[in-house]
C-alpha cells in the first residue's frame, strides 16, 4: 500500500499538535463541527457515543472515538431477543471514566462507562450492568460481551450509606485522582449516612452535588478497580449550594446567552490538574486534601464545563484560554455557550442546545480516533448499504466478517495480532468473509438478496507514523 507523500506529511503534523484530550458524551444529539455534511452519520455525536476533542487551539474539531454502532457490537444481543442492534443501548452513557493508575492504553475496552438504564443479562449474566455500577465491556476467557467492573453499585451504597437497593442508585458522573480518591455524583437526591465533622450522620445528597470516597477508605484489586470500600466513609465535598455558588462565581452564559446560576443536576467530573489541589474537609481532626473539579451539569447548556477552581471559572482546556462564547476575539467576551469549545455545534449549525453527560480529560495517553458508521445499521436485503469510516488515514480495507445470529450472543472478536495495538485492540476474524478496498471515507456495499445475517465490519489501515497496520472500531450491519 503506497501513501502520497503529502498525505504523509499533513497525519504527521495533525500527530504532533500536543494538548489535553478530552473524551465527552453530549446530552443530546450535536455535530463535529468540521465534519459536518460527511456522509454515513460520521459526524453525528450522540448519548451513546462516546467523542473526544484534542485542545490544542480553541478552533480543535470533535469525533467520535467510541460509537454506539461499535458499544453495540462489544455488548452483543444484551437482551436476548436475536436482534443484534439496540437502538437504545444504555439509555445512554451517563458517565465515563479514564482510569488512573494501570489505565492502559485509551481505548474502547479501557473507556470504563455508567449507563442510565441497565444491560441485560443474556451475554453478561448476572449482576449485568446498572446504572448504579461503572464497567468496561471486555472480552474474558474467550467471550465476548462480558464487564470488567471499576465500582458497583453496592459499594457507592455502601461508601454512601444509602438507604435504597443497589438497583436504584444511578451514578452519572464519577472521576478519579492519582492519590485513589474517588469522586462521584448520583442522579437523584438520596439520603446518605456519611462522615459529617466527626461522626457519621445522615445528610440529603443532592442530584447536583459532589461526594468523595476518600483513597483511605478504598482497597484495590490487580486491575485498579475497586476490590473493597469502608462503610459510611464517604464525605459530601461540595453540597449543591457550593457547587451552585461556583456556578455563579464562573460567570457563564448557557447556549442562548442567559447567565446560569445554578447547576440543576450534576452530570459530569473530572479532576482540574491546572491548578494545585485545594478543596479541603475535615472528619474526625484529620484534614483531607482534594484537587479541585471540572464539572458541567443540565444548566449548561452548549457543553460548558467549570472548574471549582478560584471559587468557581470556566474551565480551561488546554495551553490556549479559549471562552465558552461565540465571539471570539482578544479577550473573554460575553456571549452564548456554543459548543464550539468543544469542537461541537447543533445537528446542521448553530449552537448546541446539549449539555455534557460525561467528561474525562487525559494529556497522555493520547486516543486514536478511528471507527467505522454508517445511517442505516438494520437493513432489508436486497440493499445498497453506504458504510463510512474516519480516523487512521486513506487508504482503508474493509474487512467483512458474519457475526453470530443467536439469541445472547457477541461477536467474537481477538487480539490484535500487531503489538502495541494501533488504535482499536481487537480484531473480528471469525466468521470471515473477505476485505472490501476502501480508497475514500465512504463507500457502498451492495447487499444480495441473501438470507438474514449479521455483517460484522471493521476497517484497517497502514498507520503512517509506526508503519503498523491499525484498526477501526467494529460495526455490525443487521441484514434481515
Ligand atoms: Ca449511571
Ligand atoms: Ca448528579
Ligand atoms: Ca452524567
Amino acid at each position: 500500500m503506497r501513501l502520497a507523500p503529502s498525505m504523509v506529511l499533513s497525519f504527521a503534523a495533525a500527530a504532533v499538535a500536543q494538548g489535553n484530550h478530552v473524551w465527552f458524551v453530549p446530552t443530546a444529539a450535536v455535530e463535529g463541527w468540521c465534519h459536518a455534511g460527511s456522509p454515513c452519520c460520521v459526524q453525528d455525536i450522540g448519548p451513546r457515543d462516546v467523542a473526544v476533542v484534542t485542545k490544542a487551539t480553541c478552533q480543535d474539531c470533535a469525533m467520535k472515538v467510541a460509537p454506539h454502532l461499535a458499544w453495540n457490537t462489544l455488548v452483543g444481543d444484551d437482551d436476548g431477543d436475536a436482534l443484534h442492534w439496540q437502538a437504545s443501548l444504555f439509555g445512554e452513557i451517563d458517565a465515563v471514566l479514564m482510569k488512573r493508575a494501570g489505565a492502559g492504553a485509551p481505548d474502547m475496552r479501557h473507556l470504563f462507562l455508567s449507563p442510565k438504564r441497565a444491560l441485560g443479562t443474556a451475554v453478561s449474566g448476572t449482576p449485568r450492568l446498572r446504572p448504579g455500577d461503572v464497567a468496561a465491556i471486555v472480552r474474558r476467557g474467550g467471550a465476548d460481551g462480558q464487564l470488567e467492573f471499576f465500582l458497583r453499585a453496592e459499594q457507592v451504597r455502601d461508601a454512601l450509606g444509602l438507604t435504597v437497593a443497589p438497583a436504584d442508585i444511578d451514578v452519572d458522573a464519577i472521576a478519579s485522582d492519582d492519590a485513589g480518591n474517588i469522586f462521584l455524583s448520583l442522579d437523584t437526591d438520596v439520603i446518605a449516612n456519611l462522615r459529617v465533622g466527626a461522626a457519621i450522620l445522615p445528610r440529603t445528597l443532592h442530584d447536583g452535588a459532589v461526594a468523595v470516597i476518600p483513597a483511605t477508605a478504598i482497597t484495590w484489586d490487580a486491575r485498579a478497580n475497586v476490590a473493597g470500600v469502608v462503610a459510611n466513609s464517604a464525605m459530601i465535598l461540595l453540597n449543591e449550594g457550593q457547587v451552585n455558588t461556583a456556578v455563579v462565581h464562573a460567570a457563564v452564559n448557557d447556549h442562548l446567552g442567559a447567565p446560569v446560576t445554578a447547576i440543576g443536576d450534576l452530570d459530569a467530573l473530572e479532576v482540574d490538574e491546572t491548578v494545585p489541589p485545594a478543596l479541603s474537609l475535615t472528619w474526625g481532626g484529620v484534614v483531607y486534601t482534594f484537587p479541585h473539579l471540572a464539572f458541567a451539569g443540565e444548566t449548561l447548556t452548549g457543553l460548558g464545563v467549570l472548574s471549582t477552581a478560584g471559587g468557581g471559572a470556566i474551565f480551561t482546556f488546554g495551553t490556549v484560554p479559549c471562552c465558552l462564547q461565540l465571539a471570539r476575539g482578544s479577550g473573554c467576551l460575553t456571549g452564548p455557550t456554543t459548543g464550539f469549545e468543544m469542537g461541537v455545534q447543533a445537528p446542521g449549525g448553530g449552537a448546541a442546545t446539549a449539555s455534557l453527560n460525561a467528561l474525562a480529560i487525559r494529556f497522555t495517553p493520547s486516543p486514536y480516533p478511528f471507527f467505522v458508521e454508517t445511517c442505516t445499521p438494520v437493513v432489508i436485503a436486497p440493499a445498497a448499504v453506504q458504510i463510512g469510516s474516519k480516523g487512521g488515514n486513506l487508504p482503508r480495507i474493509l474487512i467483512l466478517s458474519a457475526g453470530p445470529t443467536a439469541a445472547g450472543t457477541a461477536a467474537l472478536s481477538a487480539p490484535s495480532p500487531w503489538t502495541p495495538a494501533v488504535a482499536h485492540p481487537d480484531i473480528y476474524l471469525n466468521g470471515f468473509i473477505g476485505t472490501v478496498f476502501m480508497p475514500a471515507d465512504s463507500l457502498t456495499l451492495s447487499i444480495p438478496a441473501i438470507a438474514p445475517m449479521n455483517l460484522v465490519f471493521q476497517a484497517a489501515c497502514i498507520d503512517v507514523l509506526t508503519g503498523m497496520p491499525a484498526l477501526s472500531t467494529p460495526g455490525t450491519l443487521v441484514i434481515r
